[in-house]
């Protein structure tokens, strides 16, 4: 394993060249503090007073991840029904997901099934999902979710887990780091697959918006340019 320091680095918007845009979606019951944590992560801020968040926000952050310029681009939404934006559009392209539960609120940890499903019925299958148990930072008596339950529902459910704290700060580096290291992965080995299909189809080179089927799923590789992930230049970024 690579240290943090080697392959993660905070890096000037506007310097150079984006290499990959990974738009990763945050969801959760409201007031579990979604839009604290994107603001922790994406400003290193917090505010104790946040209001319930309308419709739809993102904000961004760039980093180098393996020598390559990451924007991470993290939406947010309001966890109230009334006041979410269209769904579909929503999860449309996000390569990574937080659901964001609260610790010292069993009920937000008994809807996280509910978001997981949502996320399943809306993202592609390649998403990456992390389970987020916040508010840590709260008195051991305010807790009515227990760590291990928690990591175990993670687990059946395939998806990484951790506790944070937007308060503090605690964990929400690393949490975000260890989506966007696993989103980074999951994009490497489908340039490669890319990279493969086009050399199949003699070097061609796949014009935007030509559509190649790639091990049952089909890509379009025009919006796919556009909306999430892959790399801007033509090169593999396969090293
Ligand atoms: N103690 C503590 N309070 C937190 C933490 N994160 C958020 N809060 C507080 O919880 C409340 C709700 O936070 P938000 O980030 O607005 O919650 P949200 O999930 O975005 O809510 P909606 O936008 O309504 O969906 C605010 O009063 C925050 O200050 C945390 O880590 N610890
Ligand atoms: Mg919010």
């Amino acid at each position: 394993m690579v240290a943090e320091e080697e392959v993660v680095g905070w890096e000037g918007e506007k310097e150079g060249e984006i290499d990959y845009v990974f738009k990763v979606v945050v969801v959760g019951d409201s007031a579990v503090g979604k839009t604290q944590l994107l603001g922790r992560f994406t400003k290193d801020e917090f505010f104790l007073d946040s209001k319930s968040t309308i419709g739809v926000e993102f904000q961004t952050r760039t980093l180098s991840l393996h020598r390559k310029r990451v924007k991470a681009q993290i939406w947010d939404t309001a966890g109230q029904e009334r006041y979410r934006a269209v769904t579909s559009a929503y999860y449309r392209g996000a390569l990574g997901a937080m659901v964001v539960y609260d610790i010292t609120r069993r009920r937000t940890f008994e809807n996280v099934a509910r978001w997981v499903e949502e996320l399943r019925a809306h993202a592609d299958g390649s998403t990456v999902v992390a389970l987020i148990g916040n508010k840590a930072d709260m008195p051991a008596g305010r807790r009515e979710v227990a760590a291990d339950e928690a990591a175990r529902f993670a687990e059946e459910q395939g998806l990484f887990f951790s506790e944070a704290s937007a308060l503090s700060g605690d964990n929400v580096e690393r949490a975000f780091l260890t989506l966007l290291e696993e989103i980074f992965a999951v994009v490497s080995r489908r340039a490669l697959e890319l990279d493969e299909a086009r050399r199949m189809r003699n070097g061609g080179g796949a014009a935007a918006g030509e559509v190649l089927s790639l091990k049952g799923t089909t890509l379009d590789v025009g919006s796919i340019m556009e909306t999430s992930a892959m790399k801007k230049s033509s090169q593999c970024s396969c090293s």
